[in-house]
């Protein structure tokens, strides 16, 4: 099993949900960490609780990572010692709506490819080369059910997470011969902040998503995480789908009634 202590990993989206869940796994295995997500206040308050809880140093900033120039300047000048990345979990995205394709809002459309894609391109871009200039590395993409499946109103997000799954499959291809490796976690329901910012903040609605079932949390997709970032060189965890036991697809999912 590899030892965290001598590893830096970094997570994006670590300010909520299954990134912030993995920071805190990551800590608990002695790991130095960088966090970025655009809430640099929410990073900041994580960081006595994860230096507490094992964490070697914690770098936090303050990132979009639709912006692909502060995306390259944050990785270029990050401090010394956390320079040499050994673990990325490309982890920020979000939905927007559930409309059908032909009722949808073009700026939810924008925001998640924007996020998704895009975003997740930029990160790959920025941290891979040091990677493959080192021969070892780890990327890890958190992909999603909704990255082999499609539901109703689930159009475009299901389309940048079913790029996040081609873009796992080609960046594994290309990396063949560098040491390398690249996973992708495809987590089913997970109960985060994610359908409250799916329904624009609008809790209530968010909280339906889970009626009468029981979800996954974000630390079941974290200690996946964890499971794929300690193998031994050798093993390589391409693909995991994480599903809650009331969930059998994308549109199948067991709810109690009353
Ligand atoms: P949360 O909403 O709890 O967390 C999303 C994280 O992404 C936040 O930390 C947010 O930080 C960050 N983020 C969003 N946009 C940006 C941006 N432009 N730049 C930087 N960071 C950004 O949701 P989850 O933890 O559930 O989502 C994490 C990942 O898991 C996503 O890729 C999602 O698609 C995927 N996923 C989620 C599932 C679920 O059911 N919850 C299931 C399958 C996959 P901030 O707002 O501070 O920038
Ligand atoms: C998040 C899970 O089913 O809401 O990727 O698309 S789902």
């Amino acid at each position: 099993m590899a030892n965290l202590k001598e590893q830096v990993v970094f997570i994006t989206g670590a300010s909520s949900g299954i990134g912030a869940a993995c920071a805190h796994a990551f800590a608990s295995g002695g790991a130095s960490l960088v966090l970025a997500a655009r809430r640099l206040d929410r990073l900041q308050a994580m960081e006595a609780d994860l230096l507490k809880a094992g964490a070697g140093a914690v770098h936090v900033a303050g990132l979009d990572v639709r912006d692909q120039p502060a995306v390259q300047s944050m990785v270029e000048r990050l401090p010394e010692r956390f320079r040499n990345i050994d673990v990325l979990v490309n982890n920020a995205g979000l939905s927007r709506g559930l409309d059908k394709l032909h009722e949808g809002e073009l700026n939810d459309w924008e925001e998640m490819i924007d996020t998704n894609v895009k975003g997740l391109l930029y990160v790959d871009r920025a941290v891979v080369p040091g990677m493959v200039a080192r021969e070892s590395g780890m990327v890890i993409h958190i992909g999603s059910i909704a990255g082999s499946q499609v539901y109703p109103g689930g159009n475009v997000y299901c389309a940048t997470k079913h790029a996040v799954r081609a873009l796992s499959q080609g960046l594994r291809i290309d990396l063949l011969g560098t040491g390398v490796r690249v996973v992708s976690i495809d987590p089913g329901l997970v109960d985060t902040e994610f359908s409250q910012v799916r329904y624009h903040g609008d809790t209530r609605k968010g909280k339906m998503t889970y009626l009468g079932m029981t979800p996954l949390e974000a630390e079941d997709v974290a200690e996946a995480v964890l499971f794929a970032a300690t193998r031994p060189g050798r093993v390589q965890v391409a693909e995991m789908l994480l599903l809650p036991t009331d969930q059998a697809a994308a549109v199948h999912v067991h709810r109690r009634r009353g």
